[in-house]
């Protein structure tokens, strides 16, 4: 079977996952595409033989998908995988799940009585035992990542005591807040640290220096405890100027991991030593994406669920973790309790 995927939302990352699913999935093809811009969905529609919706609601009921890919701002997430769950559709919606911890636990209840209802038809779960929801939390598929997660686990630096990530961007989108620092690009290390170190998120306080510059406060840095007790440090700078930049060391008992430099080439050069940063996400975790699309096709495709791809209940708890680093923000610092699910 050819699983056929429409994609709702065609800006940075809806263009993107088009042309990945197009060239380097298998077992899928792009057969609808929606974007509120007209003119962008004819574009990318011609470029792949799909068809052009305007509305997203259109493509999700229309015969001509199997399942939906949903990349439209943060903001219409809910009311698109609520529709796509509706309509029966296993739906992968990039993150963050929706930009609330409500929302995600609506998403997260129309799941399960969707998949109450096909158990008692008969029918099994797109994802995997019932699920139908998948959450583009990417960096579970970074090669780079897995290694992390793996090396922790295997017990190969002893008891993690601390772990540091760095999250730097090199330009803020127009129109982010500094709340949407939190939920739109910190949401990733609220959901790949604690999968890294297989505990939680219990606790969370933010943190700025003077802001750097303008109404958004950048960077912040949220101070993270897990449930087993590690402390993590997480910096999010979306202006830092320089270049994509993503780090994570985990400190361990018996020593450090960390993920190494991604740079491909170093050039040395009249007493100089260089290598590159890519612009933005997109060269970063190409394979992550990649990979991330490829176990999603073979599960919605097989009824197999994918051990790594982000369910519904990862994107409330991260949308928990984020809720309460916006409650730290608005409270001074002071440490705020996430709500366990
Ligand atoms: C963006 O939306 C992404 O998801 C990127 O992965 C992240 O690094 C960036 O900060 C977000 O704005």
């Amino acid at each position: 079977m050819t699983l056929r995927v429409g994609v709702v939302g065609l800006g940075v990352m809806g263009a993107d996952h088009v042309r990945t699913l197009t060239t380097r999935v298998s077992g899928a093809v792009v057969t609808a595409v929606a974007d509120i811009d007209p003119v962008r969905a004819a574009s990318v529609a011609g470029g792949v033989g799909a068809r052009a919706f305007r509305a997203g609601q259109e493509l999700i009921s229309s015969d001509e998908v199997d399942a939906v890919l949903v990349a439209a701002a943060d903001g219409s997430h809910t009311e698109l995988t609520l529709a796509a769950i509706a309509a029966g559709r296993p739906v992968l919606t990039e993150k963050p799940l929706a930009p609330t911890p409500e929302e995600c636990r609506q998403i997260a209840a129309a799941e399960r009585a969707a998949a109450a209802a096909a158990a008692a038809g008969g029918a099994g779960g797109a994802g995997g035992a019932g699920r139908l929801v998948a959450v583009g939390f990417m960096r579970r598929f970074d090669p780079a990542h897995v290694a992390l997660r793996d090396g922790v686990r295997s017990g190969s630096i002893g008891r993690v005591l601390l772990a540091h990530a760095v999250h730097r961007n090199t330009t803020a989108r127009s129109g982010g807040t500094s709340e949407t620092t939190v939920t739109g690009s910190a949401i990733h290390e609220l959901d790949s640290v604690p999968w890294v170190l297989g505990s939680p998120v219990s606790d969370v306080s933010w943190h700025a220096p003077r802001a750097a510059s303008g109404p958004r406060v950048d960077p912040q840095v949220l101070l993270v405890r897990t449930a087993d007790g590690a402390l993590v440090t997480v910096e999010v700078f979306v202006g830092a100027g320089y270049g994509y930049d993503v780090r994570l060391e985990v400190v361990g008992s018996r020593g450090t991991l960390a993920l190494a430099d991604p740079a491909l080439l170093v050039r040395t050069r009249d007493l100089h030593r260089a290598s590159d940063y890519p612009v933005d996400w997109r060269p970063r975790f190409a394979e992550a994406y990649r990979a991330e699309l490829q176990a999603w096709v073979d599960a919605v495709v097989t009824g197999v669920a994918a051990p790594d791809l982000a369910t519904a209940e990862d994107g409330l708890r991260a949308a928990e973790a984020a809720r309460a680093a916006v409650t730290s923000m608005r409270e001074g610092g002071v440490p705020v309790p996430v709500l366990q699910i």
